[in-house]
């Protein structure tokens, strides 16, 4: 790692060097707002704290910069300007290169050894894959809890990496899997009559018939990918766990959908707060099988591409609340459409008991209510029928503000972005 060590004193110095650092100007300048470098790389302005630095904050911090082979411009320490407790806190200011694809992970990287990790870059346009190939950089994962404190996650025991045109890993699963896989079937099969929306009972007979979806088999992911595909254009990806909600989204544009391959504790059949192939099986598989159902996935994918972290907040909570446990109404009862209600016995039961509160999908609202993933969902959202969830998501995915438009090919399968800046 090559680094540039400068010492500023002055204060109108200091004063002026941060604006520099942090504006805009400069950035255009250097080009760093131009996501769509030739070269792949992308250049960044950060700012952090870290304190105590006599301990082995920095390294740790140097660390992450060696890990991302970011290519360093401009690297100064100063004497934090909100010291927590000593004169060896500092605050850094730094010019790099990374890969483009890397500065999502770089910076939550960053953010776990430093405080108060700012970027001029956060609120501009990120870098996002524009052919399917891109995919093979969408895999920033997430260690949102702790298996070893909570048996209810799934450990990844299944976790390489993935590059497309690999073919999908064959998992041979142990007989205590399949039977864990065989209870959650039973159980759920027979409340899917009454439960579970048309649209996911016809796409379930059909894998029943077609796809080897049965209680003895955990279904593999290459058949249930390849049905996929001819009836919607899906296609199956593995996923060593839980991805960040931009990379998982970003997947979407492109029909693609990352797919865990590991199974659930048998200790808990009924929920898992984490998706595992009983979730990605039962919940999302047959509903990506509808091609109205399909589309929608798909925009909430295309509407994230580019977007900030904002709307891609909002974006993930309104596919929480859609995808994952959106209910529909369905000839005067409401049904299920949502994957993390389809897959846990438990919460499907729940959900159409009277003890949760139900709102109307309304995408404006839906996306900024917050939600847990710990335990059941105390409220859902209701739509009027899959197609008026569609329509009201495409209403409001036109409103995101972005300096460009896109437009998927499906005969390349890629992003063309027009009036780019
Ligand atoms: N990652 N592997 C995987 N599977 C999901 O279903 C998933 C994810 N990451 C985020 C996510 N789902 C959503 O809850 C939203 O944040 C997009
Ligand atoms: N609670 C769901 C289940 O038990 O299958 C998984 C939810 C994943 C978001
Ligand atoms: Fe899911």
């Amino acid at each position: 790692m090559k680094t540039d060590l400068v010492r500023i004193s002055g204060q109108k110095e200091e004063a002026s060097k941060e604006k520099e650092m942090c504006g805009i100007e400069s950035l255009n300048r250097q080009g760093s707002l131009d996501y769509n470098r030739e070269d792949g790389r992308a250049t960044l302005t950060l700012t952090l704290t870290l304190y105590n630095v006599r301990k082995i904050e920095l390294s740790k911090a140097a660390q992450v910069f060696e890990m991302f082979e970011a290519q360093i411009h401009h690297f100064e320490t100063r004497r934090a300007k909100k010291p927590k407790n000593s004169a060896v806190d500092l605050d850094i200011f730094v010019q790099c290169e990374v890969h483009s694809a890397d500065v999502s992970t770089f910076i939550s990287s960053l953010k776990r050894v430093a405080e108060d990790v700012r970027t001029s870059r956060e609120d501009k346009v990120p870098w996002f894959p524009r052919k399917i190939q891109d995919l093979d950089k969408c895999h920033d994962l997430i260690t949102k809890y702790d298996p070893s404190l909570d048996h209810r996650h799934p450990v990844s025991i299944i976790s390489s990496l993935h590059y497309r045109g690999d073919p999908l890993p064959r998992i041979e699963y142990t007989a205590q899997e399949t039977a864990t896989w065989r209870e959650v079937y039973r159980k759920l099969s027979s409340l899917y009559p009454t439960h579970a929306c048309t649209q996911y009972l016809d796409a379930f007979q059909q894998l029943e018939k077609y796809c080897g979806y049965q209680e003895n088999n955990i279904p593999q992911l290459q058949e249930v990918s390849r049905f996929l595909k001819e009836r919607t254009g899906f296609q199956l990806r593995p996923a060593a766990g839980l991805l960040s909600a931009r990379d998982f989204l970003a997947s979407l544009a492109f029909r693609v959908f990352q797919s865990t391959q590991y199974i659930r504790h048998f200790s808990s059949p009924m929920h898992s707060p984490e998706p595992d192939c009983c979730h990605e099986l039962l919940g999302h598989v047959p509903m990506l099988a509808d091609k109205e159902f399909a589309q929608f996935s798909q925009d909430i994918g295309l509407a994230s591409l580019g977007s900030s972290e904002a709307e891609i907040e909002k974006l993930a909570t309104l596919y929480w609340f859609t995808v994952e446990f959106g209910l529909c109404k369905q000839n005067g009862s409401i049904k299920a459409y949502g994957a993390g209600l389809l897959s846990s016995y438990g919460e499907l039961m729940y959900a159409l008991s009277n003890k949760p509160e139900y709102k109307p999908f309304d995408p404006e609202a839906t996306a900024v209510h917050p939600y847990q993933d710990q335990a059941f969902q105390p409220l859902y959202f209701i739509a009027e029928s899959l197609e008026d969830a569609k329509a009201k998501l495409q209403n409001y995915a036109m409103k995101i503000k972005k300096p460009f438009s896109l437009h998927y090919n499906p005969f390349t399968s890629s992003i063309e972005v027009m009036n780019t800046p």
